[in-house]
């Protein structure tokens, strides 16, 4: 033992960041190279996204609760943060392992790798072919590897016709280098020629601008919005959100590109008639114009998950008709093109509401993120059970046959939204001067509408707040509350009673698995 320790040239140690950094590189370019070739498949294919996709699909319902509460609609990035924290440590593990003849990382690289494979292949729009890119960035990497591995000096006696170091290692290390800076060159290109390259050759944006927003037949416009919607107090919520502020929440780590010329409604299942609905088949149908508040399920009690928009769109409830659904099919099961499903009450696609299949948000063509070219708008339903985006395939069916995304992730079935209210101003904790103040807010109980809105201020009497004018029962609606702020810390407290006389309840519960509840309260600093 005291031999071996001997015979090792005294660099050895030292060479441990050239090892990690060989694992890093050959990581790096399993990615590039796996981007680069998922352009010729499918985006879903390329190893980091297939990976970062399933890792959404299989997070438990706990978890997404806490993603959400804790990074809101920052979910995606802090994803990509922690995936990319992960591959940084086990790939480093893997170079650290990694000798000439002992390929220990080689085989952790094919170890990820299947893990790699079978996540793309486990997308559900995947085909054989999505194990490709992975594959063939496996293969790179484990070459990066070995090349890399290869030239650093041996770290324990030379083997047979291995050249000895020399004693300062000048050869084998810019040898090294040069293989390290080729690697770090092939994986940045790779990846960058990947994600560009597929942004163009899928591109949507040409198919975006030359989009027509559809004619609205005065009939058929939305009544005007009158002026008193908004309550007019900066930080309280505005009416109408506009599109780059509209909440976003889905499981798309890289948004669908589907263009107007690809898009395509297959309606099939328990119907009369099979349906196969090209984009001019839609457009040649009447669209109305309707203002609709979309919230989430997983907002919490005062949470920002909702928002308000005017759409334009085809109502469901004519095509399903066309189309004929049987009498005992209950369930619309709505897929998107990445595979995301709805299941939808057919009940409440045909009880006269405005669901529509939507094309236009506030005036514009769909915003890629909210489901470009076509997605649902469903008064009244959360977002999970109605609104799928980039919606490609409608299967009428029953609740008791078939199951969507989030109902086998322990979320409820059919979900209404539930009556809710904010105060959004003041603001929690923001320091506040005694004297007149108006607190502010909005409240929502889609399809229902609000009857009232209540503030109370220190567990006292509940005062009736002022409402702003009320757009229809589909929308949220904005209130405010004259309050003469005395000095000392206070709580203000407000719940919301619907037009069917339900009044929001105390006792607070999480958004699992129909949605929070319970009163937001604001703590106010007054002095
Ligand atoms: N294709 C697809 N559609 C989807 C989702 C999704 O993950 N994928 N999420 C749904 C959920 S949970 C909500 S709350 C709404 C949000 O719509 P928005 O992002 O336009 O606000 O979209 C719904 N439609
Ligand atoms: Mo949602």
């Amino acid at each position: 033992m005291t031999d071996t320790a001997e015979l090792q040239p005294p660099r050895a140690r030292r060479r441990l960041p050239a090892r990690a950094l060989s694992g890093l590189l050959a990581a790096a370019v399993v990615l590039g190279v796996g981007e680069l070739v998922a352009i010729l498949i499918d985006p879903a294919s390329s190893p980091f996204f297939a990976v970062g996709s399933t890792t959404v699909d299989r997070t438990p319902a706990w978890a997404r609760e806490f993603a959400i509460h804790t990074f809101g609609t920052n979910d995606k990035p802090a994803l990509f943060i922690g995936m990319t924290i992960l591959i940084v440590l086990l790939s480093m593990g893997a170079g650290l392992l990694e000798r000439p003849r002992r390929p220990i990382g080689s085989a952790m690289l094919v170890l990820f790798g299947l893990v790699g494979v079978y996540a793309a292949l486990s997308r559900p729009t995947a085909d054989a072919l999505f194990a490709v890119p992975t594959v063939a960035g496996v293969i790179a990497g484990v070459a990066t590897l070995r090349l890399l591995v290869g030239a650093l000096p041996p770290a324990g006696i030379p083997p047979a016709g291995f050249p000895p170091a020399t004693p300062d290692g000048a050869l084998p290390r810019r040898q090294f280098m040069a293989l390290a800076v080729t690697a770090t060159a092939i994986a940045g290109a790779t990846w960058a020629a990947g994600r560009y390259l597929g942004g163009q050759l899928r591109s949507v944006t040409a198919d975006r601008l030359n989009f027509r927003i559809p004619f609205v037949k005065a009939a058929d416009a939305a009544a005007p919005i009158p002026a008193g919607t908004d309550v007019g107090v900066t930080g309280a919520t505005t009416f109408v959100t506009p599109n780059d502020t509209f909440y976003r929440i889905d499981t798309a780590l890289q948004v669908p590109r589907l263009t107007t010329g690809e898009w395509q409604l297959r309606i099939h299942g328990m119907v009369d008639r099979e349906l196969t609905l090209s984009w001019d088949d839609l457009a040649r149908r009447t669209p109305i114009e309707r203002v609709v508040t979309l919230t989430c399920v997983s907002n919490e009690v005062g949470g920002p998950l909702a928002g308000n928009a005017t759409w334009v769109g085809y109502p469901m409830r004519e095509l399903l008709a066309e189309a004929g659904v049987h009498p005992d099919a209950d369930m619309l099961l709505s897929t998107s093109v990445d595979g995301f499903t709805c299941g939808t009450p057919v009940e409440v696609l045909m009880d006269g509401r405005d669901a529509m299949l939507a094309v236009a948000m506030n005036g514009q063509p769909l915003p890629l993120e909210h489901g470009y070219p076509v997605r649902q708008v469903v008064p009244g339903l959360y977002g999970f059970v109605s609104a799928t985006k980039w919606v490609v395939d409608w299967e009428l069916t029953r609740f008791d046959r078939a199951q969507a995304y989030w109902t086998t992730r322990g979320w409820g079935e059919k979900a209404p939204i539930k009556t809710a209210s904010r105060i959004d101003v003041p603001t929690a904790f923001a320091p506040v001067v005694p004297g007149r103040l108006l607190v502010a807010g909005t409240a929502w109980a889609q399809h229902r509408g609000i009857e009232k809105v209540e503030v109370r201020v220190d567990n006292g009497s509940w005062q009736l707040a002022t409402l702003a004018a009320e757009y229809s029962i589909d929308t949220w609606r904005q209130w405010w509350w004259d309050w003469e702020a005395t000095d000392g810390s206070h709580v203000l407290e407000v719940r919301a009673t619907d037009l069917d006389g339900n009044t929001q309840v105390e006792e607070r519960t999480p958004p699992i698995p129909g949605g929070a509840t319970g009163w937001h309260r604001q703590t106010v600093l007054v002095r």
